[in-house]
């Protein structure tokens, strides 16, 4: 059984993420998307609410399942016996900010990461964009499913 960890904040998940975590399911036999504490970012959803938001989203695949983790990444790989990390890049940013990551996690626990290229369609979607042109009225629709769109606009309608 190769099973991958597909970690992010997801606050909240977007079809960017989706689109990794789909590509994912087809190179491993399991994938367990978790949602930690980014500590460089402030969040909107609380654990729950993304860990809700993330079930739903990733019910189309089988192999792929959410949980959410506490402390090192590189810890809740081990315990759960998870051969690789996958991140996606949009550009060359993520590859600067992702790349020390991946050395480290590397240094500590000797674990693989995985980078997919993110669809040249999404290379322009974030969490962080997505709740700002939310909070001032733009059109999110074409970026998250559905349900998330409805729980953001909720949730800053609040
Ligand atoms: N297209 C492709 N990929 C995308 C897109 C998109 N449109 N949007 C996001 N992604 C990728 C990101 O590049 C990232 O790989 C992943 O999806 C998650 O993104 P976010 O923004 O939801 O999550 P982050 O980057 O805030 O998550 C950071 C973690 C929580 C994973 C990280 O801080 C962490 O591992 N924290 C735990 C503590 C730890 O172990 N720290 C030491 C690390 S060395």
């Amino acid at each position: 059984m190769r099973r991958a960890v597909c970690p992010g904040s997801f606050d909240p998940v977007t079809n960017g993420h989706l689109d990794i975590i789909g590509r994912a399911s087809g190179l491993f036999d399991e994938v367990v998307v978790a949602t930690g504490v980014n500590v460089s970012k402030s969040r909107l959803f609380d654990p729950q609410e993304r860990l809700a938001m993330l079930e739903e989203a990733v019910r189309p695949w089988d192999n792929v399942r959410v949980s959410g983790f506490e402390g090192l990444i590189v810890d809740f790989c081990r315990e759960i016996g998870a051969v690789a990390i996958v991140k996606g890049l949009r550009g060359a940013t993520d590859y600067e900010y992702e790349l020390p990551m991946a050395h480290m996690n590397s240094h500590l626990t000797g674990i693989e990461t995985v980078f997919l290229p993110g669809a040249a369609g999404n290379s322009y979607v974030s969490s962080t964009l997505i709740k700002e042109v939310a909070g001032f009225g733009g059109d999110i629709s074409p970026f998250v499913p559905r349900f998330v769109a409805d729980a953001l606009l909720s949730k800053l309608a609040r």
